[in-house]
């Protein structure tokens, strides 16, 4: 989230596209309800299929899967033609000024950016570049009229997308199109902000980060970003799953969103170098500046004395690699028999990935398999589901964790908020918290190194381990010395006063030096266990400005703040857009930033600097050259769609880059074969795959289910609790139907169209049983999130003769 679950309280329009947080944030979501009883706000809700949000909304609109995009262009558009657009944000705050290389184009026919090599499958990014001064500074365009400043290409391209195109390619009525764009519209207005709220709806298609980027792009139009009651909010998944990004639960980070080194960054200043980046706009305070401070504080607190200035803090006891191994490209590593084990904590790979025969096979073929689970789980028991279970060669070894309840530790919420979770019980049996599982795994590492060498001992010999029982830090220790860190030495600020005295935690992460006398294992979360205490437990609920900022309860990154990019809450001079919600403002007098939230823009940089401090351009993107497939987001086709892209008649119509894999070419489904457009979610009473050990959720939903429009069953000749089975091209699943009015048939550029609804929270393991939504689902991926394309592609429903 960009803003925060209260701050939702703070919007006047709720735009909800993309998620269902009645169902799946029901905690969060009475922000939503709080902000209409109080604010008169309206929500606005866009989903495949009428749900308990859109029960709650004042309107709900249905859209064709995977036609998300379409819609976001319409309303891109809808705003720059109507010049709905706020002027000011976006000449002072955006890259619209920005001019762009003349090697950037895009070939609406085909849909194709410049630079594509379709053997590669790959564009050359360098081409989107920005045009440069001699001294690396961008050049722009304070007019906003050079034909490549990038207003004027964003313009361009979005001018496709009018109401029409928009009907003909989501199947949403062009009138309905409109009135939603017109509210949406209003918000452009200083004084008037939307919130959009969104999680897999979104992210789960092979463009699932694009069409986060176009929502970026509308926000910073209408200038709702860094706003009380705006943002762009992902409303995360799994009660820690934004502290297990943050901490590199996601291999292509280290903790804090530090890079892992390189083969060709063969020394620290290499790498150093490589990821410290330069300013590209006068005005622009670039953040990551401050990486090697980061950088050399995390390797203090993995090597402790061991890393010291002559061996480069101990850079070289971490991997260099070319490639970090992705989800995706793991399972098929494992399916094509070039990996040798796993360990899965607390996650449930057969269940959770797409194409499940294919995870089958991917599982079988490793030599081991470690799972930490309190549960039994489908992956634990896999070889029970093959064909022939003597010929897997795989070994499971099931740990028995404890589970939330049973420990303590932080959590961290959609709002970047760490909270304190108390230990409720103890863990039954010889369940045990992941810590002690880790202690004794790593002393017993140590000990088998010391005793027998290896090819490369010291990563695991020099690592830091200063907990008092080995075996098993607590979470406390790791949270206070680890993670927030200490100072090594009596660490100065600017001005030379004493902000840590040697041996104390520190205070926050201004405090963090790279000459190595900070320990700080991720900076993001430094500051949340200070010499004072554990913030992370406090739960004062006083809101001195009114606004929903809670500052005493917990602790938010960054520095506690809870709205980032709050400097643009204020106009380029530093007053507030809006005087009824100061958020922050450049105060006059005192020649500094003020104001109810943490300002995230250094306090004496005038109001010139742009708000969006950890970007080299200190602004904005409404042109992104970073992502692997498009500077701007382009509407293009699930995978398998029921439909051909209107949009590029000489294309394929789908993202040119997604992810697809050899032995996963021959199982994807045409519409002839397959002719209804089919997606999956989740329902409020189970929490994925493992609640089904639970009688209670159980007796709420004890069978798979699927959704189907009223129509179509008729058609199919099928009634209510009639056994289906749903067929796609990689398998088929069996539930029972359920014909509704929530899902309606679509006018879909002419051509009628179906959509079937399909939740996921069955499988072969709990109290009860059935099939795994996805053995029907396919193994493409999003090349930006490597995330997979679960919300939209194609099936066929046959009736099963009782
Ligand atoms: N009770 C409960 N709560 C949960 C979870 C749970 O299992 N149970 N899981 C947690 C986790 S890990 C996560 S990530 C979040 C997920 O939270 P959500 O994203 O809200 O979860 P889903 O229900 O998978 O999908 C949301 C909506 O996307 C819609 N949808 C499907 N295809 C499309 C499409 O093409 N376009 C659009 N616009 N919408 C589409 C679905 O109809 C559904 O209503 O929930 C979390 N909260
Ligand atoms: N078709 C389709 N597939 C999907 C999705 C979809 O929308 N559609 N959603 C995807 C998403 S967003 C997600 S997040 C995944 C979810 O997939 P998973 O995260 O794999 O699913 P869960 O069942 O939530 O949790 C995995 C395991 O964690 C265990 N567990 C619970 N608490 C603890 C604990 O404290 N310690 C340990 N060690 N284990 C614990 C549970 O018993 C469970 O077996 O599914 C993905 N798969
Ligand atoms: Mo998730």
């Amino acid at each position: 989230m960009t803003n925060s679950w209260n701050d939702i309280k703070n919007a006047d329009l709720i735009f909800v596209m993309g998620g269902n947080p009645a169902e799946n944030h029901p905690c969060g979501f009475k922000w939503a309800i709080k902000a209409r009883q109080e604010r008169g706000a309206k929500i606005i809700a866009v989903d495949v299929r009428y749900h308990r949000t859109a029960a709650v909304a004042d309107i709900f609109v249905q859209i064709r899967p995977g036609s998300d995009l379409a819609f976001m262009g319409g309303l891109i558009n809808y705003v720059i033609q109507n010049k709905k657009y706020n002027e000011d944000y976006i000449k002072y705050f955006t890259n619209a000024t920005y001019i762009v290389k003349d090697t950037y184009s895009f070939d609406p026919e085909t849909g194709l950016f410049s630079g594509y090599d379709p053997e590669k499958r790959k564009y050359d990014t360098t081409l989107w570049d920005y045009e440069r001064d001699e001294k690396g500074m961008v050049k722009k365009d304070m007019t906003m009229q050079h034909p490549r400043c990038v207003f004027q290409l964003l313009k361009k391209h979005y001018e496709r997308y009018t109401p029409e195109l928009v009907e003909k390619i989501t199947g949403v009525p062009k009138e309905k199109f409109l009135e939603v764009a017109k509210l949406i519209a209003e918000t452009g207005a200083p004084n008037k902000t939307m919130t959009h709220l969104y999680a897999l709806g979104w992210t789960h298609h092979s463009w699932g980060s694009q069409v986060i980027g176009s929502m970026a792009i509308l926000q910073l139009l209408l200038g709702n970003i860094g706003m009380p009651g705006g943002g762009v909010n992902a409303l995360r998944g799994h009660a820690n799953i934004q502290g297990m990004t943050d901490l590199a639960g996601e291999g292509r980070f280290l903790p804090g969103y530090l890079r892992p080194p390189k083969p060709e960054q063969q020394s620290l200043k290499e790498h150093l170098e490589a990821n410290t980046p330069k300013p590209w706009d006068e005005n622009s305070m670039n953040y990551w500046s401050n990486y090697p401070k980061f950088f050399i504080s995390m390797l203090k607190a993995f090597y402790g004395d061991a890393a010291t200035p002559e061996n480069e803090f101990g850079y070289h006891y971490l991997p260099k690699t070319e490639k970090i191994i992705s989800w995706d490209e793991a399972i098929d590593r494992m399916y094509r028999g070039k990996m040798e084990g796993v360990v899965a904590v607390g996650i449930n790979i057969l269940a959770n990935t797409p194409n499940t025969r294919k995870t089958i096979e991917a599982l079988s073929r490793l030599r081991w398999m470690v799972v930490m689970d309190p549960f039994m789980t489908e992956m634990a028991n896999f070889w029970k589901y093959v064909d022939n279970p003597e010929k897997v060669q795989t070994e499971v070894f099931l740990l028995p964790a404890a589970v939330f309840a049973e420990k303590e530790g932080t959590k961290t919420n959609s709002a970047r908020t760490l909270k304190w979770v108390y230990k409720a019980a103890e863990p039954p049996g010889d369940a045990k918290e992941e810590l002690w599982f880790i202690g004794n795994l790593y002393m017993k590492l140590r000990e088998l190194y010391q005793k027998e060498g290896g090819v490369f001992p010291d990563p695991i010999l020099k690592a830091w381990w200063p907990y008092k029982n080995p075996y098993h830090p607590t979470a406390d220790e790791v949270l206070a010395m680890e993670i927030n860190g200490v100072a090594l030495d009596d660490i100065k600020d600017d001005k030379g006063n004493v902000i840590a005295k040697k041996g104390e935690r520190l205070p926050g992460f201004t405090a963090l030096k790279e000459d190595g006398s900070t320990v700080c294992g991720m900076w993001l979360y430094c500051g949340v266990y200070p010499q004072s205490g554990n913030r992370a437990k406090s739960t004062d609920l006083s809101d001195p400005s009114g606004l929903g900022i809670y500052p005493g309860y917990g602790y938010s990154w960054p520095a506690n703040r809870r709205i980032l990019y709050n400097r643009a809450s204020a106009d380029p001079s530093g007053k507030p857009w809006d005087p009824k919600r100061r958020l922050v403002w450049w105060n006059e007098r005192e020649q500094k930033w003020v104001g109810n939230d943490v300002p995230d823009i250094k306090p004496d940089l005038g109001p010139e600097y742009g708000p969006f401090i950890m970007l080299p351009e200190g602004r904005g993107r409404l042109y992104s050259h970073f992502l692997v497939d498009g500077p701007f987001p382009e509407h293009y086709e699930p995978y398998e769609s029921p439909v051909k892209n209107p949009l590029h008649p000489k294309g394929t119509g789908m993202n040119p880059v997604v992810k697809v894999y050899k032995s996963d070419v021959d199982l994807l489904g045409t519409p002839d074969k397959f002719p209804y457009a089919a997606t999956t979610y989740r329902v409020t009473e189970h929490f994925h795959f493992w609640t089904k050990h639970v009688y209670g959720a159980s007796i709420l939903f004890a069978r798979m289910f699927i959704e189907i429009p009223e129509e179509l069953a008729k058609e199919l000749g099928i009634n209510q609790g009639d056994r289906v089975r749903v067929v796609t091209a990689r398998g088929s699943a069996e539930a029972y139907a359920l014909p509704t009015k929530r899902i309606k048939p679509l006018i879909v550029n002419g051509k009628k169209v179906y959509t079937v609804g399909i939740p996921i929270h069955w499988g072969y393991e709990g109290v009860v049983r059935g099939s795994l939504a996805n053995l029907i689902t396919p193994f493409i991926w999003d090349p930006n999130s490597q995330t997979p394309e679960y919300k939209g592609f194609l099936c066929k429903i046959e009736k099963i003769k009782a």
